[in-house]
């Protein structure tokens, strides 16, 4: 009888939520399980976050004095002492910083079945980093950390976004890569983004039927998740793990819509998406018999252009949630997404999540909360990172304004470990710190020990650019000259110098622009922006040069970066800096 009276509360409830009508009652009670579950956990989650932000160094000894006491008895620990170890400080003294390749005998030993010798956690995923940054490296992850992040994004969202209501399906853009096992078969070798056959049945909350979630070919997914979408007016939110998969995605519905009418009319795929047969079969059968009412409204939208078409497609839409990896979430909420907020949620690595971003309603730049409650930090000034043992400050020593690069303890078994990334003080939530990323170290272009970052490149460049008002570059990137031996069209060659290679948008661009000029003018905004650069011109560095590239180009380096590395379509980056003489060699050979 209980049984029935709760069963019956939750329908009704169900029932009084926006779900979308063709949802199957045990499809529908799944997602309520799981949608309650998940913002349950994320508000406890949430709760303690904020409330560690009181005391930060006492939450960091906490969570040191956690990791290790998990770890005790992990062949790393015993190897290194770490239960002699009882604060912060002595870590600090006793323990020296790391980089991956401390890790790798440990790793490897895990990929064959050892199950102690790293972390006590239970790994279910070796974590595969994006690789165009860097080598490839494995992670071990428990992919149950996924959930706790996504968990407390529900508990943010339900704050922030009043609309919101954790039933409504959510239009969830993703392309799976490929995965591998390791030897044993235990573990399986993948990005952290990557779905995972038996993780199907939970994947209920999204417009897109689960086994649309296996689509390993970028342009099937789009077309399936959007089709999906289309279908449902209710949608509620936006999820995509960086903007500019929604950027390239609404790009191919711009060229696709008119087919996606039709099978929405007759309900149907059409025969030019190629989709493994079993996932077509199961696809097929959810697309219904066909709306031709709903076909024609997205019609009438679609062909209106994309002004705003995201809340003309889904009104009731609350808010999109990706990555801001480009820093155009301004711009897409006034064009596409105008009248919907976006909102960048985490500043997340396949070595953990760094930071949550708890006030999605800030106006302009975001700023991430340190999970000081998860991960042990600490940080090197900018300006020590290249000391030979650099001193670290804990997470209330550091400075608002200042730059710092990341080291963080773990509980998957990385202690001190320098991630390469730079960030900056943004300001203090309680007496925690927020941060913002910056830049990563290993796309600075140093030839003599200058250490340009990113940053200021762009920053140049864009300076730069401002003389040719009318041009608008696509894509762009850095090289140090002394990757390859030979530069086309360049008296003498043997200078070292930065090369930057740029692909002009051709559709919006009137006039033409002098490479040599622009060289110039790069190279006299990065000497005054750069006291290193400057001084290290005056005696070895040549003027950089610029090389316009075909267009295409950069879909080629794309194409080759995702073949010889171990990065996903997912998780691509257009590299800043090319780091291998070959990735040089191809932007070479389409100089125009
Ligand atoms: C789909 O709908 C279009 C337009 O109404 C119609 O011409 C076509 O025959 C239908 N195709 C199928 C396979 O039913
Ligand atoms: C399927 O797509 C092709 C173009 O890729 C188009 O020519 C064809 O009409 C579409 N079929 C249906 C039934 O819409
Ligand atoms: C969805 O509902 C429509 C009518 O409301 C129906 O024609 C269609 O078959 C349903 N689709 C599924 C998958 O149940
Ligand atoms: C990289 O991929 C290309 C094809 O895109 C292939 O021709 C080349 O041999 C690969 N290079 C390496 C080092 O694997
Ligand atoms: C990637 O490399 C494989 C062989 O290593 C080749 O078969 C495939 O065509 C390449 N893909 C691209 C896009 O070059
Ligand atoms: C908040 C909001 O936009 N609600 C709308 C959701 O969709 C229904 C039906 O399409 C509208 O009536 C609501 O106004």
């Amino acid at each position: 009888m209980f049984i029935l009276c709760t069963l019956g509360v939750v329908l009704l409830f169900i029932a009084s939520q926006r779900v979308s009508h063709n949802t199957s009652i045990l499809s529908a009670l799944l997602h309520f399980a799981f949608a309650y579950y998940a913002l349950y956990s994320g508000k406890k989650r949430l709760v303690k976050l904020r409330s560690s932000t009181r005391d930060p160094r006492r939450a960091q000894q906490d969570r040191l004095t956690a990791i290790l006491t998990k770890n005790k008895y992990t062949a790393y620990a015993i190897e290194h002492e770490l239960d002699e170890i009882k604060s912060l400080k002595e870590f600090q003294s006793k323990h020296p910083l790391t980089h991956y390749d401390r890790y790798e005998t440990f790793v490897d030993k895990l990929a064959k079945g050892g199950t102690n010798d790293m972390t006590a956690e239970r790994t279910t995923r070796l974590v595969t980093t994006s690789g165009t940054t860097g080598e490839g490296k494995l992670i071990p992850k428990n992919t149950m950390e996924y959930l706790n992040d996504y968990s407390v994004m529900t508990a943010i969202f339900t704050e922030s976004f009043p609309n919101y209501r954790p039933m409504q399906k959510t239009f969830r853009l993703h392309c799976n890569a490929e995965q591998s096992r390791t030897k044993g078969g235990r573990l399986s070798i993948a990005p952290g983004m990557v779905i995972e056959k038996r993780m199907l049945p939970y994947m209920v909350s999204f417009s897109t039927p689960a086994h649309g979630f296996l689509i390993e070919t970028i342009h099937d997914a789009f077309y399936v998740h959007f089709l999906f979408a289309l279908k449902e007016r209710e949608v509620g939110m936006t999820l995509a793990p960086f903007i500019s998969m929604i950027v390239e995605g609404f790009k191919y519905l711009n060229q696709h819509w008119s087919k996606m009418v039709t099978d929405i009319q007759n309900g149907t795929i059409n025969d030019s998406v190629k989709l493994p047969s079993e996932i077509r079969k199961n696809l097929v059968r959810l697309m219904g018999n066909g709306d031709s009412q709903r076909a024609e409204e997205v019609r009438q939208e679609c062909e209106k252009g994309q002004q705003g078409i995201m809340k003309r497609l889904w009104p009731n839409m609350t808010h999109v949630t990706a990555i801001d990896n480009l820093g155009i979430r301004n711009q897409l909420m006034e064009t596409i997404g105008r009248g919907i907020p976006f909102y960048s949620p985490m500043y997340t690595s396949a070595e953990g999540t760094m930071a949550y971003n708890v006030d999605p309603l800030q106006e302009g730049n975001e700023e991430y909360l340190l999970t000081i409650d998860h991960i042990v930090y600490e940080f090197i000034p900018e300006d020590e990172i290249d000391a030979s043992n650099p001193k670290t400050y804990f997470v209330d020593e550091i400075q608002v304004g200042r730059k710092y690069e990341v080291v963080i303890t773990q509980i998957s078994g990385l202690y001190r470990y320098r991630l390469g990334d730079v960030i900056q003080v943004t300001g203090f939530y309680n007496n925690c710190p927020k941060i913002k990323f910056h830049h990563r170290t290993g796309a600075m272009l140093s030839i003599f020990g200058e250490k340009v970052d990113q940053v200021t490149i762009a920053d140049s460049l864009n300076s730069a650019l401002t003389i040719w008002p009318k041009i608008e570059i696509a894509f762009y990137c850095t090289a140090e000259s002394t990757l390859v031996s030979k530069l086309p069209n360049i008296e003498k060659d043997s200078a070292a110098r930065y090369i930057f290679f740029m692909e002009i948008k051709t559709d919006v661009t009137c006039g033409t622009i002098d490479s040599n000029k622009l060289a110039k003018e790069i190279d006299e905004n990065i000497r005054s922006r750069h006291n290193h650069y400057e001084y290290k011109q005056t005696k070895q560095i040549a003027t950089c040069i610029v090389y316009l590239v075909e267009v295409g180009t950069f879909e080629k380096l794309k194409a080759f970066i995702l073949n010889n590395t171990t990065a996903s379509v997912v998780q691509f980056k257009m590299p800043q800096k090319l780091r291998t003489a070959e990735m040089v060699q191809i932007m070479l050979e389409n100089v125009l």
